[in-house]
């Protein structure tokens, strides 16, 4: 058995159309267990550092507006395969195509406001846990 740790994010968008509740539930309900938990309003330094590999996109800019409008909610998930069990559970990167009962089917309406984050690797995860959580107080 392997238990390994993750990061989801849940985004303004999530939080705005209250589905904290909602998504938690999807975790708990599928083995997954909340380790750390934070609410936190990102700026536009912590939302692009944490974008970074993302800032050749097109999108880059329209992501971090997004992801700096509101609340978010920043979790450390911990569980057996819990990286890509928590991917499975968030579903395609756009809900359209995302398969239903997963969490972007099911609370989220457009690919820009997608409703969760998830590491994507386990090495990932770990850079990402530690961007957020490890140093006290620095953020
Ligand atoms: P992921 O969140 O499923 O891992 P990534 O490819 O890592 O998807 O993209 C990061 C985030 O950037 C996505 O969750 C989504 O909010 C946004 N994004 C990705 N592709 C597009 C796009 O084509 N248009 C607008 N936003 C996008
Ligand atoms: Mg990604």
């Amino acid at each position: 058995m392997t238990i390994e740790k993750t990061l989801s994010i849940i985004k303004p968008d999530a939080v705005q159309n209250k589905h904290i509740g909602n998504i938690i539930k999807r975790f708990e309900s599928n083995g997954l267990t909340i380790e750390k938990m934070m609410m936190k309003h990102l700026s536009q330094e912590e939302a692009s550092e944490f974008y970074a590999i993302h800032k050749e996109r097109p999108f880059f800019n329209d992501l971090i507006e997004f992801m700096t409008s509101g609340n978010v909610v920043i979790i450390v998930l911990s569980g057996e395969n819990a990286v890509s069990k928590n991917r499975k559970l968030m579903g395609h990167t756009d809900p359209e195509q995302a398969e239903k009962g997963t969490i972007r089917s099911d609370f989220a309406k457009s690919i820009d406001a997608n409703a969760v984050h998830g590491s994507d690797s386990l090495e990932n995860a770990a850079i990402e846990i530690g961007f957020f959580f490890t140093s006290c107080c620095r953020r």
